[in-house]
């Protein structure tokens, strides 16, 4: 086997060339509470820009007092670095479940593996806009564009990828300007020399390559804000949409995943341990996962490995399993109550984003 392009594992699969997409086999996934970066799950939609550290600049600018141009080593230097532990999530991910109920044209078929785990390093957002003269508490309604350095095409025209995240949000000291991750400086397919890193919102708010920041009096005009990254009814699809109607997306949901069984696996019978992970948007935290082996029958609450807040939360159970065919089913639930609908059908959408149904896999024990 050929190694993977960008430094990524032999074992990573690679579900999209050009531009690069992929992501670790499942049962590699939840191996570690930090996913290695060599696993680390990759979303692209144009190429990865190669990027001059000399004459990179990040600009900030609209809505501010003083607008800043400030050149890698200046971000380095001028602002207090921070780390974080942050798990990043695709909107899409375990789209494929829902393209097994209707068909989704032009989207990637990801499946438990749109989601990974670092740890990040670089400034507050914050401390920057504070330099630019944003204030917290008097811009509290305005908006923070992120742009990258990548481009793509869409409705015939080619642009720069990016995203927007309310001010509010942006001045919460989760969110930073990471040129680090894991310890090392940012790999080119994750966003070098500087990626915006947004806890708890979809990983698309966490904008690689960037080089723009503008406080705005509205969300972003981008495509990937506009009409990307919107949720709709199950009535909806491409023929009868209507972009501005679908809510934009910011805060993931919660959710949970079986990684150490795959779909029709013949497992031995006595104890079997599942394995997965779990994870609550917007800073929420996991407060119970339930794993069933009976359809949802009955359930039993499984070991959390807990971390914190913006991480992704482990689990374990151990069952005991007798010869037959068995469905194994998770389900989480946050510290608001949120849990999971039970069925796919309720979470259909023509994008095929957000999919937080209860996760099923059909084991056959010998
Ligand atoms: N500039 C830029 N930033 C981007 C993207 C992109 O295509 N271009 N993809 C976004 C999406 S949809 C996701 S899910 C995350 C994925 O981050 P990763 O590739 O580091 O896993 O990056 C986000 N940031
Ligand atoms: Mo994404």
């Amino acid at each position: 086997m050929t190694k993977p392009l960008f430094d990524k594992h032999t074992n990573f699969v690679v579900k999209q060339e050009n531009p690069f997409n992929g992501g670790p086999p499942p049962k590699l996934l939840n191996r570690s509470h930090t996913t290695p970066t060599d696993l680390f799950f990759v979303r692209s939609h144009g190429d990865v820009p190669e990027v001059d550290v000399n004459s990179y600049r990040l600009e900030i600018n609209g809505r501010v007092a003083k607008v800043l141009s400030l050149s890698l080593d200046e971000i380095k230097n001028n602002f207090e670095h921070v780390t974080i532990s942050a798990t990043l999530q695709c909107a899409g991910n375990r789209r494929e479940e829902l393209m097994a109920v209707k068909p989704i044209l032009k989207e990637l078929k990801w499946g438990v593996d749109a989601i990974s785990h670092a740890v990040w390093a670089g400034v507050r957002l914050r401390d920057v806009l504070s330099a630019a003269g944003v204030e917290s508490e008097a811009d509290s309604h305005l908006h923070i564009e992120f742009g990258g350095l990548d481009t793509t095409e869409r409705l015939n025209k080619r642009f720069n990828f990016g995203g927007s995240i309310p001010l509010s949000k942006g001045f919460c000291s989760e969110v930073i300007l990471a040129y680090e991750m894991n310890g090392e400086p940012l790999p080119p397919v994750h966003g070098f020399p500087l990626r915006a890193i947004v806890p708890g919102y979809i990983g698309a708010r966490s904008v690689k390559w960037l080089d723009r920041i503008t406080i705005q009096d509205e969300p972003s005009q981008n495509y990937f804000q506009r009409h990307a990254y919107r949720l709709f009814a199950s009535d909806i699809d491409p023929e009868n949409v209507k972009w501005e109607e679908g809510v934009m997306l910011g805060e993931m949901n919660v959710t949970s995943v079986i990684c150490s069984h795959q779909e029709n696996e013949e497992v031995d019978s006595g104890t079997v341990t599942i394995q997965g992970y779990a994870i609550a948007g917007g800073g929420r935290e996991i407060t119970r996962v339930d794993v069933s082996c009976d359809c949802g029958a009955t359930w039993i609450q499984a070991e959390l490995l807990k971390d914190s807040s913006w991480a992704w939360t482990l689990w374990k159970a151990s069952v005991e399993l007798k010869p037959g065919k068995h469905q194994l089913a998770v389900r989480a639930m946050d510290t608001a109550i949120n849990t999971q609908p039970e069925n796919i059908s309720q979470v259909w959408n023509f994008k095929g984003y957000m999919n937080n149904a209860w996760h099923r896999v059909n084991i056959e024990v010998k």
